[in-house]
């Protein structure tokens, strides 16, 4: 597993700095960080182990189309999530949007406004209209009681998401689905490793789908799946991923190409014999940012529940402005310049990104929660590639920027 030396990251001249704001970058001073502090720089795998299976793949002349790597990858995720079938793709996006179609989704369908655009993109891209529904403000997830009100005669389904890892309110949403004889999809994008009640997600709802992007906890470059315990919509997920081929020359289905290939099952082969490190890891720098940062008035780090397993890839915490005297968008200005490259997950809502803001100008007054997690919401840099003292740094910055706020802010108006 590659990892970066503890210190590496930081610039040396400026460990030692002095901690006051006349030393920041954004007034001009050296960056904190010579190199850029990414929020989803990959996890990456063992090297050799890695290009010992490209080349057995290259020696079989076998690159994609049901490979054999691509079986045992399919055959370690079920087994990890706990599912009968797990079908790999080319991205999750992909397979979100075979999975609608697969389900049978249609009219509309009620998801998070608080997620990546993906989930709704899915599902506009299969012609079903994504409505927009709040979260709960403590789990950031779907409230079950407001997906009640926004059901309506043309519901079909609810696309739930773990956001961040962490699991919906599963067992509310599984009881709204059965009274309502809606379908349940889960958007797990984020949630490979994790557990609701100490249960494997993968195995909720008609199905679920994961993400195997390089951002993500377990990477195959680009790549997603569709786990389901349901052997027919496994037929049918596995069809649709393949022209709608039953056999040669034999199309039984319309149907579209979302095939991963032999070199990102590899990948993702290499990657899952250190997931459990990567897992560690993130779960270190997790808890260094967490002592760092909790004691900052108006700051709190989201936490993950410790009766779960979580793979705690993402760092995200929420600040309120009204206490910190400083914006959210100023501070991330204030990272950026030190090269820590903090991100907005995920604001704005779906609801504000086109085309849903012109399909929907008013979808913001019945997403109250939304809208005001949303403004205060940064996402860290963590995973593999960054150090404990890198989060001790950036740490200094986020604590000196904001218990300087209002003097800060003041400075960057004069220099307007
Ligand atoms: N559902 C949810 C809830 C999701 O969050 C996502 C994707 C999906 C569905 C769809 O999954 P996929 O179809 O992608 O499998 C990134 C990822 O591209 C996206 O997969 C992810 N969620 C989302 C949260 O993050 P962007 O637009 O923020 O990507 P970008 O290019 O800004 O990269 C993110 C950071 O990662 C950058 O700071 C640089 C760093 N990075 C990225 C890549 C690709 C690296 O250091 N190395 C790399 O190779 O979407």
């Amino acid at each position: 597993m590659a990892e970066h030396d503890t210190t590496s990251l930081l610039a040396e001249r400026n460990v030692a700095r002095a901690k006051t704001i006349d030393n920041l970058a954004i007034f001009g001073k050296p960056p904190l960080f010579n190199e850029k502090l990414h929020v989803g720089r990959p996890n990456l795998c063992d090297r050799d182990a890695l290009f010992q299976r490209f080349n057995e793949i290259l020696d079989r002349n076998w690159l994609t189309n049901a490979g054999p790597v691509v079986k045992e990858f399919e055959r370690r995720i079920a087994a990890l999530a706990g599912v009968k079938h797990c079908i790999a793709m080319c991205n999750a996006t992909i397979a979100l949007e075979i999975a609608i179609r697969a389900l049978g989704m249609s009219g509309e369908v009620i998801v998070p406004s608080l997620s990546f655009v993906a989930t709704a993109h899915a599902l506009q891209w299969q012609q079903v209209t994504p409505v927009f529904c709040d979260v709960n403000p403590t789990t950031y997830t779907l409230d079950p009681a407001k997906v009640l009100n926004m059901i309506t005669p043309r519901t079909t389904g609810i696309i739930g998401v773990h956001l961040w890892g962490r699991a919906c309110q599963i067992d509310e949403l599984q009881e709204i689905g059965k009274s309502h004889g809606l379908k349940i999809l889960y958007d797990a994008a984020h949630a490979f490793g994790c557990t609701y009640k100490g249960i494997p997600i993968g195995r909720f709802g008609d199905a679920e789908v994961f993400s195997f992007h390089a951002t993500k906890f377990l990477n195959t470059f680009e790549g997603g799946a569709v786990v389901t315990n349901n052997d027919e919509l496994a037929a049918k997920v596995r069809l649709m991923k393949h022209f709608g081929f039953a056999g040669h020359d034999n199309v039984i289905f319309i149907a579209t190409n979302g095939k991963m290939t032999e070199f990102s099952a590899a990948m993702g082969l290499t990657s899952l014999e250190s997931m459990e490190e990567f897992r560690e890891k993130n779960y270190q720098n997790y808890l260094q940012y967490q002592k760092e940062l909790e004691s900052i008035p108006g700051l709190h780090v989201l936490p993950y529940d410790v009766c779960e397993k979580n793979n705690y890839q993402y760092v995200v915490f929420s600040m309120d402005e009204t206490i910190t005297s400083l914006s959210r968008d100023c501070l991330i200005e204030i990272l950026h310049a030190e090269n820590i490259i903090a991100r907005r997950y995920f604001s704005p809502g779906c609801h504000r990104m086109e085309p849903y803001r012109s399909y929907f100008p008013h979808a913001g007054l019945l997403l109250p929660e939304t809208e005001r997690i949303v403004q205060g919401l940064v996402t860290l840099p963590t995973g593999t590639a960054i150090g404990l003292s890198d989060i001790k740094g950036i740490c200094d910055i986020i604590r000196l920027a904001l218990t300087h706020g209002r003097e800060i802010e003041q400075r960057l108006s004069s220099l307007k």
